[in-house]
């Protein structure tokens, strides 16, 4: 950078369906895992801030839940934090499944984005599984519903186009200030992401609507040199959720907590001692209380009724 180039920060609201690969993108754009990744869709649910740091730069990306009709109160409260944290952006960027097929939710998710006027990027992703071809319909298709400022072709998977997306993004920010130290990445206190790399495995070995249903309460978390030791509840909505997530005998539970546990001391190194045990709490997802608790939505807000 010379003295006479002003420095550029923002804001930058990564949005889409469930399952565009938002978090995939966020992750690679920081060099770190912020935020979990699964096959499954609505894994992300609530905003979770990941900085990039480039000579005369710095961009705050926002991951978000994705874009769905919501049925619970999780769900309200996960699209409320998609909803402000477009209103909050210097720029969208605006993340699409390029490999699948262009349908209702899609135009849903276009329109609500729409109602900001915001600045936006479309990212076409996932372009490893593509013939390149047929990209150009799509990004027809899309140039026609909004004025994107620009349409890039990407794999957040394999790093593709990467490059020209952070371009892109310094393009379209304002001059201002650093807004975090550059040894900061993410705003997350290390107890939160440790629940979310323990909830990371409950989706990926469990099936169906389990996944929706689990929430992970972390109870315990102390850090120490030698060990950290953290004391984590899975919750699941119904009595008969319990077995399925512990397993013919204990086997699914044990799998979880070895894998947990993997992930975990690759964040708290050396060791991790961990805990679980699965608790049956009626309704969560609909219970202010236990959602506040859980740290989803922001605090010193009520959920809207
Ligand atoms: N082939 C391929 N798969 C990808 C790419 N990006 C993400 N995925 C996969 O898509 C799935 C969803 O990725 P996520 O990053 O969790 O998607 P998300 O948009 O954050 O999803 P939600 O949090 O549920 O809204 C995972 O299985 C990823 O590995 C890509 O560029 N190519
Ligand atoms: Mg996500």
């Amino acid at each position: 950078m010379t003295d006479n180039q002003p420095f550029k920060s923002g804001f930058v609201a990564v949005v889409g369906r469930p399952n565009a690969g938002k978090s995939t993108l966020v992750n690679a754009l920081v060099g770190a895992k912020v935020a979990i990744v699964t096959p499954v869709a609505q894994t992300t649910r609530n905003r979770i801030l990941g900085v990039v740091n480039r000579p005369g730069a710095q961009i705050v990306l926002m991951d978000t839940p994705g874009i769905h009709r919501p049925l619970h109160r999780l769900n309200e409260q996960m699209m409320r934090t998609v909803r402000d944290s477009i209103e909050e952006r210097d720029l969208v960027l605006f993340i699409v499944d390029a490999s699948a097929r262009f349908g209702k939710g899609d135009e849903f998710a276009v329109n609500l984005v729409s109602q900001f006027r915001p600045r936006a990027v479309l990212l076409l992703n996932k372009i490893d599984q593509v013939r390149k071809p047929s990209l150009l319909p799509l990004m027809d298709r899309y140039a026609k519903l909004y004025p994107f400022e620009a349409l890039i072709p990407i794999s957040a998977l394999s790093r593709e186009g990467l490059e020209e997306v952070l371009k892109a993004a310094i393009k379209a920010l304002p001059d201002g200030p650093r807004y975090f130290p550059s040894d900061l990445y993410t705003d997350q206190s290390e107890r939160f992401l440790a629940g979310e790399l323990i909830r990371e495995k409950v989706i990926q070995q469990t099936r169906e609507e389990l996944p929706y249903a689990t929430a992970v309460a972390v109870e315990e978390f102390q850090v120490d040199s030698a060990l950290t030791r953290i004391r984590a509840s899975i919750l699941v909505e119904k009595e008969s959720q319990k077995p399925i997530l512990i397993g013919a005998a204990g086997g699914r539970i044990k799998l979880i907590g070895t894998e947990a546990r993997r992930e975990l001391e690759k964040v708290f190194p050396p060791k991790v001692f961990l805990h679980l045990q699965v608790k049956v709490e009626p309704g969560w997802r609909n219970d202010r209380a236990v959602l506040a608790r859980l740290g989803y939505g922001r605090e010193g807000e009520g959920t809207p009724e």
